[in-house]
């Protein structure tokens, strides 16, 4: 395409028009005007794409373009020869405007075409895994998963609190008053103190928000709380970091029997076998009164263990009928109230159910381990399944 097709930009481009009309003004103005509809018309016919077919718009019928300039030119023409020329030029115009509307629709089409073969998905590929069947779920979480619904099935709702504690609902409520020697052997981390000289702590265990729902709720309670506790403590066999879940029934006639019975029902759920040995010993806790620690029977077969039976013990929990020093504390009348609770480390669960060895390998945040040790996010436990299933 010549050179003044893009658009006029140089000034002496039009006078050059001009002065072609005026030569060609007696008569062969009509031959000109082909010339440039044929030419214009193969243009827009060769378009290769809608980027391409504007360029030829704007040098076409623009503000500066070819045709435009024409009827510019118009006044330079003898009066009489105005019209016809007018009138021919628009007619040119016209069909110029039409042949690019035609190309451009099917420029579009084309480039439409073209994207919707691209874009096509080989639904025979197979499937990419999606992040929820990638990514793992930590034991941990997953145990807490199981007791939930196992303990949620023996008639339990699940309570929260905070992790950062004051030292009332930490200890003081829980009968440990100050001086109390087992302050001591909770290895407790402290906050800085406030303006009125307490300090607040990370809670040592889940029993606080044992406090804050007996404060808050009217028996009958029934509810387990699992959750992280703090102790500073670390080796082999401690992180200063680990998991709890404590659980409390307040009634009125709640007694050592029903706690027997929740605590076999809960053994027998979690290590998914039909029957359990268990040994109570008595111990004590400032917070219960009789207080026990339960073991579990257990054998040895090689590498594995085999909960339940055998003449091995383990210690799982503690628990015991709650003090009445507690009921008082919290504004519960030990004659009228009594009830129970009990206390599990969950990571300890979670190595005894699913034989991992080292505590520590728990919080290393190591994908291998994970990738190995750790569950499927749709594993969802449930009693019917097997909770570990
Ligand atoms: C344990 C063992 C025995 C316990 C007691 C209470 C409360 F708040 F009711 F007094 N909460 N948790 C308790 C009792 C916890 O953990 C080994």
């Amino acid at each position: 395409m010549p050179r003044r097709d893009k658009g006029g930009h140089d000034k002496g481009d039009k006078g050059a028009w001009a002065t072609t009309l005026i030569i060609t003004m007696s008569k062969p103005e009509q031959i000109d005007l082909d010339k440039l509809e044929q030419e214009l018309l193969a243009a827009i016919e060769a378009a290769a794409d809608l980027r391409a077919l504007e360029q030829i718009r704007v040098g076409a019928v623009g503000k500066k373009g070819r045709i435009s300039g024409l009827m510019k030119g118009l006044g330079a023409l003898p009066p009489e020869q105005r019209k016809t020329y007018g009138q021919a030029v628009n007619a040119l115009k016209a069909k110029v405007m039409e042949a690019l509307e035609a190309r451009k629709e099917a420029l579009a089409q084309a480039e439409l075409d073209a994207r919707l073969a691209a874009e096509n998905a080989d639904i025979s590929l197979p499937v990419r895994p999606a992040p929820l069947l990638e990514g793992r779920l930590h034991p941990i979480s997953q145990v807490m998963d199981e007791l939930t619904e196992i303990f949620a099935d023996l008639g339990f709702s699940i309570a929260e609190g905070p992790d950062i504690e004051d030292d009332f609902h930490n200890f003081t409520a829980l009968n440990i008053p100050p001086e109390h020697p087992a302050r001591q052997e909770h290895d407790t981390f402290y906050f800085n103190e406030r303006q009125d000289g307490s300090r607040l702590v990370l809670r040592t265990h889940t029993s606080p928000v044992q406090i804050r729902t007996m404060m808050s709720t009217k028996p009958p309670i029934r509810i387990i709380a699992p959750g992280r506790v703090y102790r500073c403590d670390s080796d082999q066999t401690h992180t200063p970091m680990f998991h709890q879940v404590e659980g409390l029934v307040i009634d009125q006639e709640t007694h050592l029997g029903h706690l027997k019975w929740v605590l076999q029902e809960f053994c027998k759920a979690f290590f998914e076998v039909d029957s359990v040995k268990m040994r109570f010993r008595a111990s004590h806790f400032p917070f219960t009164e009789p207080s026990l620690e339960v073991d579990i029977g257990y054998a040895k077969q090689g590498n594995e263990i085999r909960i339940g039976e055998g003449d091995q013990w383990l210690e799982i929990l503690g628990c015991g009928m709650v003090h009445p020093n507690v009921l008082k504390n919290v504004g519960l009348d030990p004659a009228q109230y009594q009830g129970f609770a009990f206390g599990v480390g969950i990571d300890r669960l979670a190595m005894l159910k699913y034989g991992m060895p080292d505590l520590r390998a728990f919080f290393a945040a190591d994908l291998r381990w994970l990738k190995h040790y750790g569950f499927s996010m749709l594993d969802v436990p449930t009693l019917s399944g097997g909770v570990g299933a």
